[in-house]
């Protein structure tokens, strides 16, 4: 167990975050373990495969990418393998899986990145939250096109996944503002649009993305400035079809407050939800790999993919 143990705290400790990366290492964990796996019987290594993949869905609860990608390998795996008998071949197939499942999640953020590159206009200034490679792939996408393109980023407290954020645009040459979060209505009537990523989308378009992100688009809303999320298809929560809710990850207190205070100050209570829920009426448009869709019309694309159409 020690490869899917050693992945499932990093996802579980944020050293490996972001929605989309969190799949696929989950994925190449999963792919690894099997690799490793030293059983004779079928069976049992399908058996095996299954209990890796359910364990593994536990690391983190928000991202709806983890346990979509895991079913989607796990799935395939057991559908081709069948009527396999021999312990080699099943690795195999669980391996060609894990690979296709990583391919398709890095085209997918190089496809959005030329799709929703193609809403920024030369000039325009970007506000971003978080650290989302699918954002990120947008605007780096817009900077190489030529495009004259100014991006602040919030800070985004309490983890500071902003400075990533900055650091990396920077870093490709783009012309980047550090904010704190609480300054984003300050700023908001420089900005021309807002990029961020998802965690998971609901069927009817609502958006679950890094604590603070439904702020930014209320905001945003106010001041008639664009808001534009930026996500790969399996972020699209199934489960959400039937009603279900998709629940929102609580981090410990330590992430806030320093230590030495929270000892001084017990009595007062923190609160660190990690996540929060942006409403489709303040989204203009989810960038996917297959192309923009309105909130509205995440439905769809939710159909088409699950063969309901
Ligand atoms: C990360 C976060 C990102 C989404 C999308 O939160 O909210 O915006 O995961 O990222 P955390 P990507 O740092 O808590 O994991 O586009 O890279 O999948």
């Amino acid at each position: 167990m020690h490869i899917l143990n050693t992945t499932f705290e990093d996802i579980r400790l944020m050293k490996i975050r972001g929605a989309g990366r969190i799949a696929r290492a989950a994925v190449k964990a999963l792919g690894d373990y099997g690799t490793s796996l030293d059983v004779g019987v079928s069976s049992e290594f399908v058996a095996k495969i299954r209990e890796a993949g359910e364990y593994l869905k536990g690391a983190r609860p928000t991202a709806v990418s983890l346990p979509n990608a895991i079913n989607y390998v796990v799935l395939n795996f057991e559908k081709e393998a069948k009527d396999m008998e021999d312990v080699a071949s099943l690795k195999r197939v669980l391996k060609k899986y894990c690979e296709l499942f990583v391919e398709r999640s890095e085209s997918a953020v190089e496809k959005i990145g030329l799709i929703g590159a193609r809403l920024i206009q030369d000039g325009d200034t970007i506000l971003t939250h978080c650290n989302s490679e699918a954002a990120i792939s947008v605007i780096l996408t817009a900077h190489n096109q030529q495009k004259n393109i100014k991006v602040f980023c919030t800070e985004t407290r309490p983890k500071g996944q902003g400075y990533l954020t900055s650091s990396k645009l920077a870093k490709n040459g783009v012309d980047v503002t550090l904010i704190v979060d609480s300054a984003v209505n300050f700023f908001i009537k420089k900005v021309d649009q807002v990029v961020v990523g998802a965690d998971a989308i609901y069927v009817n378009g609502a958006v679950v993305n890094k604590v603070g992100t439904s702020q930014v688009a209320l905001v945003a809303n106010q001041a008639k400035c664009r808001f534009m999320v930026a996500a790969e298809s399996y972020k699209i929560a199934p489960n959400t079809f039937v009603g279900e809710s998709i629940p929102i990850e609580e981090r410990s207190p330590d992430e806030i407050a320093p230590k030495e205070w929270a000892q001084e100050n017990k009595e007062v209570k923190i609160r660190n939800p990690s996540f929060d829920i942006t409403p489709p009426k303040y989204i203009d448009s989810i960038i996917t790999e297959v192309g923009i869709f309105p909130p509205e019309g995440i439905i769809l694309l939710y159909k088409e993919t699950y063969g309901l159409g």
